[in-house]
């Protein structure tokens, strides 16, 4: 397999993508249609069920390679919030809305997580990524998009919204569930070339 389509509206999400598949030596093509997301507590349930709706209600995939991402930032002393509903928060009360709730609280340990759907030959995969870090008391950085500038992974010293998409893509949970979803699609042909 050389090509797989991500069905994303988030264009930072689609080119982060593009830089990891590069040295898998896959091309990620971008689609951005609409479909109807459901509202779960499970990262991994709401990737599912949109790679399930996809594959029922977009003929036009049916024979390709596709994925979905679902991500989220859950902080501990809000009991994982906003988790799930990372993209309602963003977009109502955004990173400053974070901050304030933040200001109160001694323990600032969240991470973030990533959960990708792969459909291929029929069949979904599903791919896990977590990045630990910090939040921090404010705003740094314009890189990136979402949480990014409140965003201190452990042990390093620059916010993902500091970092080149080069560089988070050193730490970030995306990285992580895109290399074992490009490493498993990897092996997959291997096996097929050996079995040949
Ligand atoms: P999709 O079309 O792929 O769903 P989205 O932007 O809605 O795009 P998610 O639902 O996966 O993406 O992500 C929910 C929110 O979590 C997203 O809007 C961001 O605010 C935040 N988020 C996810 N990944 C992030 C990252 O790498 N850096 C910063 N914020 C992130």
């Amino acid at each position: 397999m050389n090509e797989a389509y991500f069905i994303t509206h988030n264009k930072h999400k689609y080119e982060e993508a593009v830089e990891i598949a590069k040295s898998y030596k896959i091309s990620v093509e971008w689609i951005d249609i609409e479909y109807e997301e459901i509202q779960a507590d499970d990262l991994g349930d709401i990737a599912l069920a949109s790679c399930k709706k996809l594959i029922r209600t977009k003929k036009e995939l049916k024979n390709k390679h596709f994925f979905v991402e679902d991500a989220g930032l859950f902080i501990e002393s809000l009991n994982g919030f906003p988790g799930p509903y990372s993209a309602y928060t963003f977009q109502t009360i955004g990173n400053e809305g974070i901050l304030n709730l933040m200001k109160s609280e001694e323990n600032k340990t969240a991470y973030f997580k990533s959960v990708i759907a792969f459909f291929a030959n029929g069949k979904i995969n599903l791919f896990v990524g977590k990045t630990k870090g910090v939040i921090i008391t404010e705003k740094r950085g314009a890189k990136g998009f979402g949480f990014d500038p409140i965003f201190l992974p452990a042990d390093e010293e620059l916010t993902f919204a500091e970092m080149s998409l080069k560089t988070k893509n050193l730490y970030s949970h995306r990285q992580k569930s895109l290399r074992e979803m490009f490493t498993s699609l990897t092996t997959f042909e291997n096996k097929i070339v050996y079995g040949e």
